[in-house]
């Protein structure tokens, strides 16, 4: 059996007949820190996984035509000016073509194979991480002069705008701008970001990924529910954003809004940035295993305030904390997806031994879990 960048290069000759130019990867992601913080213009930490999309790829004459392992029909498209003319999962592929072009760039007719390794519905970005690999793949082969720190906006405008998912900036950053062995330290308002230096490994620590695997269910319109609600709430405060409350004054702020639920998405924000500010600074002065209460009172803010969590990441991390886990959480969006468990590196067994029986008392699906290690951003192979 050949490597993935084998496999995806025969899929490439099979369907085209000719060797692709090049193969272009872009990884899935896990958050440590700072959810829901992106669209607030605050801050969060996310770092990105060995689990990847590639792209195989070649210039064309004219049009795209993408096959992948996700369908066996190739989709092929002519034209990229029209929002929304292509569906499915091939959006994704035409979204990142239509603005690169509404950009002003002149994107490169091409024939793309593309294959994955990113769970899909697991909350790990492995729509983000299509889309960086598209984008990385087009903008190298047209040649197009675009700085590493201009791309991921370009993929979230294909999310946004094409597929139609309200997101915020943080998965194609991650995807785009991470490096192995750190967290990406990103400001959402300025995209400036740190590389945080997150050698788990060499602390004898682990994260460990627990997929709840529980049917991802309303979370389009609840993701967009929390996003107008922050957003009024900066409205009613007189911010830019709700970043601009600082943590010392929230509760001044809170005071000045009535609305109940309103004031608890705006504690969750405010306390969540100032989270992962604090993970920052407990990760540069290398006190790893301190991030674990952090990481446990963001998990809280999101189960009691933000009001994204269900029960079967609830009681995953209750039982990875139960197990040991210095502190545990969920990752991503919410509404199912995974929780990561920072843990001593030999538990990884036990932790996931723990959450599959507290799962199993419950009657739930079994879980699944990984190590992620902290890996590389988009790149060519
Ligand atoms: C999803 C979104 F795509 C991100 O932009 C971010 O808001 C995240 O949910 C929550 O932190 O992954």
């Amino acid at each position: 059996m050949g490597t993935a960048m084998d496999d995806v290069a025969a899929t490439f000759r099979e369907v085209y007949g000719a060797d692709p130019e090049g193969v272009w990867a872009a990884p899935g992601r896990v958050n440590l820190i700072g959810e829901h913080t992106d669209y607030n213009d605050g801050f969060v930490l996310p770092f990105a996984l060995p689990e990847r999309v590639l792209a195989a790829a070649s210039r064309a004459s004219a049009g795209w035509r993408v096959c992948s392992d996700f369908a066996t029909a190739p989709a092929e498209f002519s034209d990229v000016s029209e929002v929304g003319a292509v569906d499915g999962w091939a959006a994704y592929v035409a979204g990142v073509a239509w603005a690169l072009q509404d950009a002003g760039h002149p994107v490169p007719p091409a024939n793309l194979a593309i294959t994955s390794t990113v769970p899909v519905g697991a909350g790990v970005s492995s729509s983000a991480a299509l889309e960086s690999a598209v984008l990385t793949a087009l903008i190298d082969l047209g040649g197009l002069d675009i700085p590493v720190d201009a791309r991921p906006a370009i993929a979230q405008r294909a999310e946004n705008v094409y597929v139609g998912a309200p997101t915020g900036i943080m998965d194609q950053s991650a995807s785009i701008r991470c490096q192995a062995g750190k967290a990406l330290f990103l400001d959402c308002r300025t995209l400036e970001v740190e590389q945080i230096p997150f050698d788990v490994a060499a602390e004898g620590l682990a994260v460990l990924v627990v997929n709840s695997n529980a049917p991802h269910q309303h979370v389009d319109g609840e993701y967009g529910a929390r996003r107008k609600s922050c957003e009024a709430a900066a409205r009613i405060l007189g911010v830019p954003a709700l970043r601009d409350v600082a943590a010392d004054d929230l509760d001044a702020a809170l005071e000045r809004l009535d609305d109940e639920v309103m004031r608890r998405r705006v504690r969750h924000i405010v306390t969540e940035n100032q989270r992962v500010l604090d993970t920052v600074a407990l990760l540069r002065s290398g006190r790893i295993r301190e991030i674990g209460p952090l990481m446990t009172a963001s998990h809280a803010s999101m189960r009691d305030d933000f009001e994204i969590t269900v029960a079967e990441v609830d009681v995953a991390v209750e039982a990875a904390l139960m197990a040991g886990a210095y502190g545990a959480r969920m990752t991503g969006g919410g509404f199912g997806g995974c929780i990561l468990a920072l843990i001593d590196a030999e538990r990884a067994d036990a932790v996931t031994a723990a959450v599959t029986a507290a799962y199993h008392r419950h009657g739930f699906r079994a879980p699944t879990s990984f190590v992620a290690v902290p890996s590389q951003g988009a790149t060519r192979l």
